[in-house]
């Protein structure tokens, strides 16, 4: 089976003489010298001042939330993974679902401000495959209503918008390294802060509110990234660059395979964006000869596991389908967008004969070994 996603790992080789290191100094975690050579990197790679390592990305956007100070309701994005607006809901917020735009499914600007209430406490958006909301006029309105931006950037580690990081919008940007993004340490993340302000927030909230042995001014929790994870984390850094390119050939492959057939849709790659390529979703159009669902069963049985990265939509989860905003005629192109999506296998060393079998299953080559569901005869 050919599955969504392959992790990249380097060598053992070069893994082991840190794993010595760490054996010889026994200091296992609690921000040791793996995890502040680790965070130093980043700094510089993302070129951002505030980098707190988090042991995964959905406490980082726990932390982000609680370093964010808020209280009432959040606007937020129904499409995305559950960890989005799971985080809002466990923090004791209420989410506000707004619709998303076309061409890159981030929230639709021009939809927020009618969502906005006196209780509204900030935004959670979402840069949903790494493509960048529309940080502009995002902050414009957070600006004109004194809101907060969080930005959920799991997916747009290394991303880079308009010759910058994407990851100096807003006021916080959190980050996965689960396995299955284009930069892992097995499970990590991150918190980028806009300010020293708000990182001794975040950092207060990863290790117990702990300020020294003997001052705890505030309530914190154990999100720390262990020295393991953050060696490797060191090491998977030295690689980004050459899996990005490896990953952008696997992307422009797919381009030409996969263009022209009638009813998949493929998401164009804005001029501004560096993208990471994690992902590959297409769109299947109800002119394709067969559904979403049936295209993915057929793929399955065909060999390859492609995934609905995102569905079902979150407003539609049994704790959330009762919120006012989570009505599908206040959610339509999400709602469309759900049935609609599929990620691709997308990953540094996919085969080019693999994307080539998989394009001819789609097309429909009568060679494939099982039949279309629904238009077997
Ligand atoms: N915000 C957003 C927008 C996110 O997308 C995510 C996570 C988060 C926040 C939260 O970040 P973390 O707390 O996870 O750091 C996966 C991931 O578990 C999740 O990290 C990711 N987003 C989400 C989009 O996808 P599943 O349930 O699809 O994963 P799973 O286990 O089915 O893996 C997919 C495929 O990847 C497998 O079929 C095989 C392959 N795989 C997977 C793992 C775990 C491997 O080859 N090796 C592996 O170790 O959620």
């Amino acid at each position: 089976m050919i599955y969504v996603t392959r992790p990249f790992l380097p060598d053992l080789d070069e893994l082991i003489p840190m794993l010595e290191e760490i054996w010889a100094n026994r200091i296992l975690t609690n921000q040791g010298p793996f995890h502040q050579k680790f965070q130093e990197a980043l700094c510089q790679f993302l070129e951002a001042e505030h980098v707190s390592l988090m042991c995964n990305g959905t406490v980082a956007l726990n932390a982000a939330i609680a370093a964010a100070e808020i209280a009432g309701e959040v606007i937020t994005t129904p499409y995305s993974f559950v960890a989005t607006t799971h985080s809002i809901a466990m923090a004791g917020l209420t989410p506000v679902f707004v619709d998303v735009r076309e061409g890159d499914f981030t929230v639709d600007p021009s939809r927020i401000e009618a969502a906005i209430t006196p209780r509204t406490s900030a935004i959670l958006a979402v840069h949903v495959y790494g493509n960048p909301c529309d940080v502009d006029a995002i902050q414009a309105i957070a600006d004109r209503h004194k809101l907060t931006v969080i930005y959920d950037a799991a997916h747009a580690f290394g991303v880079r918008y308009r010759g910058q990081s994407l990851l100096t919008y807003g006021d916080f940007s959190t980050l996965s390294f689960h396995a299955t993004k284009a930069f892992n340490t097995f499970e990590g993340g991150a918190v980028v802060s806009a300010t020293d302000a708000g990182q001794k927030l975040v950092n207060n909230y990863r290790n117990f509110g702990f300020v020294d042995e003997v001052t705890i001014p505030a309530i914190g929790g154990n999100t720390k990234m262990s020295e393991f994870n953050a060696a490797l984390g060191l090491l998977q850094l030295n690689h980004f660059e050459e899996v990005r390119r490896q990953r952008a050939e696997v992307d422009r492959r797919y381009r030409l395979l996969l263009a022209g057939i009638e009813g998949i849709d493929m998401l164009p790659i804005p001029p501004e964006v560096e993208p990471n390529y994690t992902y590959f979703p297409i769109l299947v159009r109800p002119e394709f000869r067969m559904s979403r669902d049936e295209l993915y069963e057929y793929l399955k049985a065909n060999g390859f596991h492609a995934r609905r990265y995102f569905y079902p939509l979150l407003s539609s989860l049994p704790m959330y389908r009762d919120l006012l905003s989570s009505g599908h005629n206040n959610l339509p192109l999400a709602t469309k967008v759900a049935e609609q999506i599929l990620c691709l296998p997308m990953y540094h060393d996919l085969a080019e004969a693999d994307q080539a079998r998989l394009a001819e299953v789609i097309r429909g080559d009568p060679s494939s070994s099982a039949l279309p569901l629904g238009i077997a005869g």
